[in-house]
């Protein structure tokens, strides 16, 4: 296994996964979309960029996957692209489906066709437990699926046909079920980074206040760099799971807001206002994740506690107000 090739590699997840997987001594490839601004395109991954060989294309276009799985010839696939963000997944339903599901399938097929023998890494998301929780309030592999959101069920279904593709043609595909993992790289409209920055721009004077939504859901906080070594260790596995990873720790987007503005000398009661704008249709309330198989299986244990990953974003985002 000497090739390795990421969908979405311009992404937080993807410049993380990329850099690993060179420090490893694999060769590494990837997908990157035609933006308008070209620097775009390339952002995150600028410093690896001359080691690595990037094809445009777009998940939405097979003949763009299978060129590039034939000219490249994988070992092993990580389906990263997706669009992201839960919210916006309510305003793009139709555009969020065709690219995480049908995308994903597309992925699939053109592996199917082109790579025989491939190991594939599917990014499934804890957002696909939606409103299930077990009753010791964990989330676990074994715990129903009832997605609260277009992202949700545009990831539920690429989760399950990966698992039919699987069972039916013998591919090695792997689903990990990640809960939220941030970093430095994460994008400024998901609530971590929005907070981490929105904090700063208070103290360096820029705002007085920031405006969020919903301070009562509860998520399981990790750090990307910690989650995309788990999905290496899973497709170097000799079998094809499907895993939870997670810290196992929950905190409110109130407590996150706590800590982040108390790090910064500040109290966030006097800062946080609420626009109904950053409210979703329907919420996921609680996200906890019971991560005992990765650990067994993969001996795969995350680094960064919830302190230190809040402490990396500060001091990262802080950085460009000296
Ligand atoms: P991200 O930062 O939003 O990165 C997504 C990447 O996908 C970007 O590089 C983006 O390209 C690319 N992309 C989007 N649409 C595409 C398309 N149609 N064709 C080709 N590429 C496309 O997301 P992330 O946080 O790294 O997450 C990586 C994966 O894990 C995603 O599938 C996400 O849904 C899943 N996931 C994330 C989390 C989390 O908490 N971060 C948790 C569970 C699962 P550009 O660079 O051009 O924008
Ligand atoms: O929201 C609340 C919001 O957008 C977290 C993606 O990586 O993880 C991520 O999805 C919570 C939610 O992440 C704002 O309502 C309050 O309860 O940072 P988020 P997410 O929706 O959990 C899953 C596992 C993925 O797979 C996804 O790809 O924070 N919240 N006020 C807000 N959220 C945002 N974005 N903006 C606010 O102003």
């Amino acid at each position: 296994m000497t090739k390795a090739f990421i969908t979405g590699i311009n992404g937080q997840d993807g410049s993380y996964l990329a850099e690993h997987l060179l420090s490893l001594g694999y060769e590494v490839g990837g997908l990157v979309r035609r933006s308008s601004v070209a620097e775009n395109q390339t952002y995150r991954i600028n410093p690896i960029e001359s080691k690595l060989k990037t094809y445009y294309g777009d998940l939405i276009d097979q003949n763009s996957l299978a060129d590039a799985f034939r000219h490249f010839k994988p070992d092993l696939i990580f389906n990263l692209a997706a669009q992201s963000h839960v919210r916006l997944s309510f305003d793009m339903p139709g555009f969020t489906a065709q690219v995480n599901a049908v995308g994903a399938l597309n992925v699939f097929t053109a592996a199917k066709e082109n790579c025989e023998g491939a190991r594939i890494y599917q990014a499934s998301s804890s957002e696909m437990f939606g409103t299930s929780v077990d009753p010791d309030n964990y989330q676990r592999e074994t715990t129903p699926m009832h997605p609260v959101s277009p992202y949700g069920c545009s990831k539920l279904y690429a989760y399950s046909i990966a698992r039919n593709f699987r069972r039916a043609y013998g591919l090695h595909i792997s689903n990990g079920i990640l809960f939220n993992h941030e970093s430095p790289r994460r994008g400024t409209n998901f609530v971590t980074a929005k907070v981490v920055k929105g904090a700063l721009d208070i103290k360096y004077k820029k705002e007085k206040f920031l405006e969020l939504g919903n301070l009562d859901s509860y998520r399981d906080w990790g750090h990307s760099y910690d989650y995309t070594k788990a999905m290496i260790k899973l497709l170097e596995y000799s079998e094809p799971l499907d895993i939870v990873i997670s810290t196992g720790k929950a905190h409110s987007v109130k407590d996150l807001c706590k800590v982040v503005f108390s790090k910064l000398g500040m109290d966030y009661e006097e800062h946080i206002k609420i626009n109904p704008k950053f409210l979703r249709p329907q919420e996921l309330p609680y996200l906890q994740g019971d991560s005992t198989k990765a650990k067994q299986i993969l001996g795969w244990e995350p680094e960064f506690t919830f302190e230190t990953l809040v402490e990396d974003m500060i001091m990262h985002f802080e950085a460009s107000y000296k």
